[in-house]
């Protein structure tokens, strides 16, 4: 069994990617179960195996406790907590080698909160990864770019385990524009020079070159690490490279390697 969670920041295609990747398995032959533990959703484009909303309501707590929608959500993970070792039982009876697992786009749970460490480290099995899921859209900018990049390595901080950054939505930016994303993780000066022209920093501003400076040494150290894996939710482009690299995983516990 191999547990993969699917984090990242409001919007940037978690949902979608769960749904299009487990039919992409499917139809690979795999045995595949889908767990959404988004409790504020309102609309799943796959059929959950498992459904937190059946165990906490996000609108419910809202209501009753007058919380506003992102509070709500807080509360409601917060409150899986509690039903964790159930939870658990449920996944683990579910029997599928993959379990893919939708999460809430409020990264604050992920990023800063203990209970979305807590709950992601009781719902694990003995395999299980973190897809990271960046949005290219935002990322296209260079400051968009660090921005994702510092949240997916909050989010390895937080959950020390093997993780894998994924490029979505590929099918809405142009071929150089996705050049230049991949390249910006690979070649630090690419991306500093790029830093430097849209905030305009000159040579004088010595503190914000060195941070910017140290920010692009980060990242292109995470892109030793971890490469970017482009893909598309919604044309399924990509999908081949993140089985592979998952599959890794899998297979090889946490001393994966899928640098070439
Ligand atoms: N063009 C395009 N649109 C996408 C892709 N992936 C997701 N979307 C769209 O982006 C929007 C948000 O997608 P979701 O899958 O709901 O994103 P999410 O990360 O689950 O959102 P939250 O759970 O609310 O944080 C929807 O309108 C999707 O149709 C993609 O690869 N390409
Ligand atoms: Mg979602």
């Amino acid at each position: 069994m191999f547990t993969v969670f699917f984090v990242g920041t409001a919007g940037s295609g978690k949902t979608t990617l769960v749904s299009t990747f487990s039919e992409w398995l499917e139809r690979e032959g795999y045995d595949v179960a889908i767990v959404n533990l988004d409790p504020a959703v309102d609309y799943l484009p796959y059929l959950a195996d498992i459904d937190v909303r059946d165990i906490v309501s996000a609108r419910k707590l809202a209501k009753k406790y007058k919380l506003g929608p992102n509070a709500s959500i807080l509360a409601a993970v917060d409150s899986l907590i509690v039903n964790a070792d159930k939870l658990r039982e449920m996944i683990f009876s579910l029997g599928a080698t993959y379990i893919l697992i939708d999460t809430p786009g409020q990264m604050e749970i992920f990023a800063f909160r203990g209970s979305g460490p807590m709950l992601i480290s009781r719902l694990s099995a003995e395999r299980s990864a973190i897809v990271f899921v960046i949005d290219s859209v935002y990322a296209r900018s260079p400051s968009g770019f660090v921005s994702s990049m510092l949240l997916s390595l909050s989010t390895q901080f937080r959950f020390n385990k093997p993780q894998v950054n994924v490029l979505n939505k590929i099918d809405l930016i142009d071929a150089q524009t996705l050049e230049q994303i991949l390249s910006w993780c690979e070649e630090p000066e690419e991306l500093l020079n790029a830093l430097k022209l849209e905030s305009s920093i000159s040579t004088e501003q010595k503190l914000e070159l060195a941070l910017t400076e140290k920010i692009t040494e980060i990242i292109a150290t995470i892109g030793m690490t971890s490469r970017l894996i482009p893909v598309s939710a919604k044309t399924g482009q990509g999908l081949d490279e993140l089985y592979r690299v998952l599959h890794q995983i899998y297979i090889g516990g946490l001393d994966y390697d899928y640098v070439e």
